[in-house]
């Protein structure tokens, strides 16, 4: 059986990244939801509809697990699904605890969508956190759009980036949590802006570690040793996502439009 994987977009496809890495048996399948990408200034209900509908389509192939490769998606609907599907669902959230463990001026930046960052399951989050370091939440409005554009290094993304991360380097930060599944594809661009010394730090690796505990745990692995495969939809043109993704995940790959009704 597959392991679904879906998010509003391109972001992640960093943790599709991950899983392949540490996965390479495992057949899987994406869906971009381009169309209604970005998520980060939806609304609650918004993301929520989105994440039901991808993953009755996804249900329909079966899988033995879903991964939820977005922070603004687990944000909003994690535990809808969660209550809602009986699968195991394996969810991305901003990797705080590293960021703890990674500092030593005590201030740690977080990258996120605006969505992310109102949301109730944020600030639960960073309670756990809040008496051990200063953490200082940079809502990135417009990032997700760029990389949806395929412009990792385009003067208008690298003006963007400067802007969120001055305050954060300002303010002493010495490690930045990349809390939205798109950043990663920003990180060259992000380490040429804020230098080597600064850690920037994502999720695609813990949630791959995650999935493959989940998948032991239920005696669910694949032993097959053949090397598994992806398959890719997307809810916007075919076309442009073929271009960006195969750009993304560094091979040229197939994309199929997602159906209608579930678009
Ligand atoms: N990639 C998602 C995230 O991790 O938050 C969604 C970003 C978005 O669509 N705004």
């Amino acid at each position: 059986a597959p392991i679904g994987v879906f998010d509003s977009g391109m972001g992640g496809l960093t943790v599709l990244q991950a899983i392949r890495k540490a996965l390479p048996q495992e057949h899987l399948l994406y869906i971009a939801d381009s169309a209604h990408a970005p998520y980060g200034d939806k609304s609650l209900e918004y993301i929520q509809q989105r994440a039901l509908m991808l993953t009755r389509f996804l249900l329909e192939y079966g899988p033995k697990a879903l991964v939820i490769a977005s922070n603004t998606t687990t944000a909003a609907a994690a535990d809808l699904l969660r209550s809602t599907f009986p699968v195991p669902i394996v969810a991305v959230e901003p990797a705080l605890k590293l960021a703890v463990s990674s500092t030593k001026t005590g201030v740690v930046g977080v990258l996120v969508t605006v969505a992310t960052s109102q949301s109730a399951r944020f600030a639960t989050l960073l309670e756990r956190f809040r008496q051990d370091i200063e953490v200082i939440i940079q809502p990135a409005p417009g990032l997700v759009e760029q990389i949806e554009a395929g412009e990792l290094t385009s003067s208008t993304t690298r003006a963007l980036v400067e802007y969120y991360v001055t305050p954060l380097l300002s303010a002493e930060a010495d490690t930045i949590v990349l809390g939205s599944t798109h950043y990663p594809h920003l990180r060259p661009l992000i380490t040429d802006i804020v230098g080597p010394e600064v850690m920037l730090i994502d999720t695609g690796e813990a949630v791959a570690h995650q999935l493959r505990r989940v998948l032991e745990a239920g005696e669910l692995l694949n032993e097959d040793p053949e090397p598994g495969g992806e398959q890719f939809w997307t809810s916007s043109n075919t076309q442009r996502a073929q271009q960006v993704i195969s750009l993304l995940w560094g091979t040229s790959v197939d994309v199929q439009q997602l159906p209608s009704t579930f678009i």
